[in-house]
């Protein structure tokens, strides 16, 4: 087991791994810019290293900064969290190319799933279902236009290259599928210097649902089962919940095990997400995440497992400390993002924090890096902290929720606390019967948004 990690990340994410390293009597090393000298996961870890000036660019993402800070420091491996270098395959190599362990999978794993077609033959190939749609890359527009005949109107195109949300068209009839072909390839190129495009049925109301896999590197993978992410804003999640409302056990175990087998056959390692829309009981795998995501806290409620540690571990070469049989279902779970936004229109909202208290009591979590006085920087996100809830059951972790959020202060800031009391006020919400497009639609309706 390694003796000394460094967190290349910050917020809330860089405190959970402070955490779960500390509970496993590992030392951990902070990096911060010059503008987070003051945050609370510089703070909270055992040692720190400032990287450099407030732009991500030049601290967060500044790849040979942060190999300094291991060397410096003694690190023996580095956790990612989420967003930044968690998902940059070359990031993996350099680290691996300096004797050092990338706590997360492997650079080919990433490259493989960063690339949307390849991500899509892969899943095929291991017997996961797919949207309908071309084999591979769309070269040109007459060949759109015959797989929008084959495929069936509507269709969507999409880049490669992208994933959630970006470079993405729509093609509503055959009318369309010129000038959506040559957008989505010019918005792809323009975005991330990579035209290839590909093709797939338009699904008009999914829910959107993922399933949390790990993999220990030599042959074995575990599921644990779905998320429901539905609630989203501009691909921004808004509220998560796991299990998913609408899944049945019996469709849970199917899937998991379709994810857990396919990911063993690859020999991943570490935590991934397998995302699918589902439509009329039908699951449709879209993209794969080769990450920690932000909102695994819930799947760590209903499984009580504590995910950071099994990462750490299977980085260490340590087999998973538990088995498929091993995880039951226990319970509901719902997860609220804080961001420090302004309604109607989530315009950022730094500044200072004038008083904060975190509610807490039975089944409640909160993952928040705020303190008292603390000024949140704008250079950032807006996630400021996320409120977990669980209970025995959904109205449970309704009710549990609804109490929390009451308790919850955040003054100096505004915040989407007046959303989440809103929508426990909604039938849908209560009910679970959302669907990828209800939160943006509820946004107009209500907020004039
Ligand atoms: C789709 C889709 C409908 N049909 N693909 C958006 C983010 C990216 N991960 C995939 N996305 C979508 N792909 C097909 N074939 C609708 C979306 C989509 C969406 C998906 C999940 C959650 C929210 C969404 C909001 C708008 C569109």
């Amino acid at each position: 087991m390694f003796d000394k990690i460094l967190i290349a990340n910050r917020g809330e994410i860089a405190l959970r791994v402070v955490r779960a390293a500390r509970e496993m009597g590992i030392a951990t090393v902070a990096v911060h810019s010059t503008a987070d000298s003051d945050a609370m996961h510089v703070r909270m870890a055992d040692e720190s290293i400032c990287i450099g000036p407030p732009p991500s660019t030049e601290s967060y993402l500044k790849i040979p900064a942060i190999i300094s800070a291991c060397e410096i420091t003694g690190a023996q491996a580095i956790h990612p969290g989420y967003g930044f270098l968690s998902e940059n395959a070359n990031f993996v190599q350099i680290v691996e190319d300096h004797g050092l362990t990338f706590i997360g999978p492997t650079a080919e794993h990433i490259r493989l799933m960063g690339d949307k077609i390849t991500a899509k033959e892969t899943m095929k190939a291991l017997g996961v279902p797919c949207v309908p749609g071309s084999d591979g890359g769309v070269p040109d527009v007459e060949t759109a236009r015959r797989l929008g005949g084959e495929i069936g109107y509507p269709v969507i195109i999409k880049a490669t290259a992208g994933g959630g949300g970006r470079g993405m068209k729509v093609a509503q009839t055959e009318a369309d599928i010129e000038r959506a072909f040559q957008t989505a390839r010019a918005e792809a190129k323009a975005a991330f210097g990579n035209d290839e495009v590909y093709i797939e049925k338009y699904l008009t109301t999914p829910r959107h649902i993922e399933v949390q896999v790990f993999g220990d590197g030599k042959g074995q993978a575990v599921h644990l089962a779905e998320r429901d992410c539905s609630l989203q804003r501009r691909h921004q999640k808004v509220l998560e919940e796991a299990p998913g409302p609408v899944i049945t056990p019996e469709e849970r175990a199917r899937i998991g095990k379709v994810c857990a087998d396919a990911v063993a056959r690859i020999n991943y390692i570490g935590a991934g997400t397998i995302e699918f829309l589902y439509e009329n009981g039908e699951f449709f795998f879209i993209e794969m995440n080769t990450r920690l995501q932000v909102e695994h806290p819930v799947t760590e409620a209903i499984f009580g497992v504590d995910l950071v540690r099994e990462q750490i571990r299977v980085a260490a070469g340590e087999p998973l400390s538990f088995g498929q049989d091993d995880l039951v279902l226990n319970g509901h779970a719902i997860e609220v993002r804080i961001n420090a936004e302004k309604l109607p229109n989530f315009s950022p909202c730094p500044g200072d924090i004038s008083h904060f208290h975190a509610p807490g009591g039975l089944g409640v979590r909160m993952d928040s890096a705020l303190y008292d006085g603390y000024r949140i920087p704008p250079y950032y996100d807006s996630l400021i902290g996320k409120l977990i809830v669980h209970g025995r059951d959904r109205p449970e972790a309704l009710a549990r929720l609804n109490r929390a959020l009451g308790e919850l202060i955040v003054d100096g800031v505004d915040t989407t606390v007046p959303l989440f009391h809103a929508l426990l006020q909604e039938p849908d919400v209560l009910n679970g019967t959302y669907n990828i497009h209800w939160l943006e639609k509820w946004l107009e309706d209500n907020l004039g948004a």
